[in-house]
């Protein structure tokens, strides 16, 4: 048995390093430039490679211990294996230094047999670089074999989120990061390219709270997402007079009531907009999937979003065009509680041609609603609001109740003299609801 010690080697200024890794057993074989251990300082990680090749006998450190430069680290037997040389590139790439980290005892007394090929390295580290880097304090919070594994898998360590101490980062947070990244739709699925995002560690700035996203949440953000960029998206902006709407339908609420109805604004915008898609087809279409042509749809399905305490659901009423306001409203109130019960069916929300993102009832001015693909138009109303507006007739301002629409619409099908054709003559049906009748 030839017996050495292995201690730390130059690390040049730095002392009392934690070491925070310990790669290696008692009973261990272990090829020259293997690593051993790995040390952290307050600025960044590195690993301490084996000088030689051998069978570790004894470890003389611990995870924890503070170490520097000489400190003894465990006793090798290299009785078996190769005896460094002079040439030995793990000496030579390491640092100068580091050819006085063997302590010899008793020195060898042959020349040890070839390393065998199954426990040679595949990858051989540098550490003269990552000492460099060590000393500057710019590397990830990853031990040096950590960031090897992640370069060999194409893994960014910047983008992944140590579970370690101090949170460094492990083995099994790379291997989780690429099987999500894996699991994850990407830009690249569609040929956006698009940069990675930086993860961030938010918990740095300040108390932070992590909940998990509800199932709805999780699909209707990836279909946004992908409709988002996959369909080109102008919003039309508008805003028709409803002031005779509203006193009409305010006037026919008692009687809707005896009815069992709760007669809404949005019944009445889903038969003007069902009149406006009659009027401009290429609304109420799809592109065709090989792209070359347009689907026209003679049904009128029209979807609408409905806030649930899961997420966004968007219920389809069915035949529009054969339905009264009153069958609309009844609908409309059915099919949004059935939504927030969970209880809503699947074809429930399927069929759509066209759909409207109705905020009226909560505020604001104008939105830009995500187009529901493979529709390619939606309408997001916002909250009605009395405005002075001017009567050319009388030449004087009057109050009127003026409804803001915002009308997305997927360029590739739909030009902007449309877009602004189509709210126009929502503006139009709204004004005067008798036109529906027509
Ligand atoms: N302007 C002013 N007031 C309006 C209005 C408008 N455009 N639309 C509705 N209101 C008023 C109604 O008059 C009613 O008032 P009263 O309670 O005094 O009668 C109140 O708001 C509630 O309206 P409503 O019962 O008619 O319901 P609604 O048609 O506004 O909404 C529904 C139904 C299902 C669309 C709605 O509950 C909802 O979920 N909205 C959110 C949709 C959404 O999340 N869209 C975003 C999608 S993109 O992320």
């Amino acid at each position: 048995m030839s017996i050495k010690e292995v201690i730390v080697p130059d690390i040049g200024n730095f002392k009392d390093v934690e070491v925070i890794e310990i790669m290696v057993k008692a009973g261990d074989t272990l090829a020259a430039d293997e690593s051993i251990m790995t040390v952290e300082s307050d600025k960044a990680a590195m690993d301490i490679p084996a000088p030689f090749a051998g069978t570790v006998t004894e470890l003389k450190i611990q995870v924890g211990d503070k170490v520097a430069a000489g400190s003894l680290v465990l006793l090798m037997d290299t009785s078996a294996a190769v005896a460094p040389t002079a040439a030995a590139p793990v000496v030579k790439s390491f640092t100068p230094a580091a050819a006085a980290v063997v302590a010899t005892v008793p020195p060898p007394s042959h020349p040890a047999p070839e390393v065998p090929a199954h426990i040679a390295p595949k990858h051989r580290p540098a550490p003269v670089a990552e000492h460099a880097e060590f000393a500057a304090g710019k590397l990830s919070h990853a031990s040096p074999a950590i960031r090897r594994f992640a370069r060999e898998l194409g893994a960014d360590l910047s983008r992944i989120q140590g579970s370690g101490p101090r949170k460094r980062i492990l083995k099994e947070d790379v291997q989780e990061w690429i099987k999500a990244e894996l699991a994850k739709p990407t830009g690249e699925a569609i040929g956006l390219g698009l940069t990675p995002a930086p993860v961030i560690d938010f918990a740095q700035f300040g108390d932070i709270e992590t909940q998990a996203l509800s199932r709805i949440k999780k699909l209707s953000g990836a279909n946004l997402h992908r409709n988002w960029v996959s369909a080109p998206h102008v919003t039309q902006f508008d805003e028709a007079d409803i002031t005779d709407l509203e006193d009409f339908r305010k006037s026919m609420l008692d009687e809707a009531a005896k009815r069992g109805v709760k007669l809404t604004l949005l019944a009445f915008l889903m038969k003007a907009v069902v009149n406006a898609l009659r009027t401009y087809p290429q609304f109420n279409a799809s592109l065709a999937a090989d792209g070359e042509n347009l689907v026209l749809k003679k049904y009128f399905n029209i979807g609408f979003a409905c806030d649930t305490p899961d997420g966004l659901v968007v219920p389809v009423v069915r035949d529009v065009n054969k339905k009264d306001v009153m069958d609309i409203a009844r609908d409309l109130a059915e099919m949004s509680e059935l939504a927030r019960e969970r209880k809503l069916k699947v074809d429930a929300m399927q069929g759509g041609c066209f759909t409207i993102s109705s905020l009226g009832g909560i505020g604001g001015t104008l939105f830009t609603p995500i187009i529901n693909c493979p529709e390619v138009a939606i309408l997001g109303l916002s909250r009605a609001d009395y405005k002075p507006v001017w009567n050319k007739a009388t030449k004087t301002f009057e109050p009127r109740l003026m409804l803001p629409l915002s009308l997305s619409y997927d360029h590739r099908v739909i030009d902007g003299a449309d877009g602004a054709r189509f709210t126009s003559h929502l503006r139009l049906m709204l004004s005067d609801v008798r036109r529906l009748l027509l």
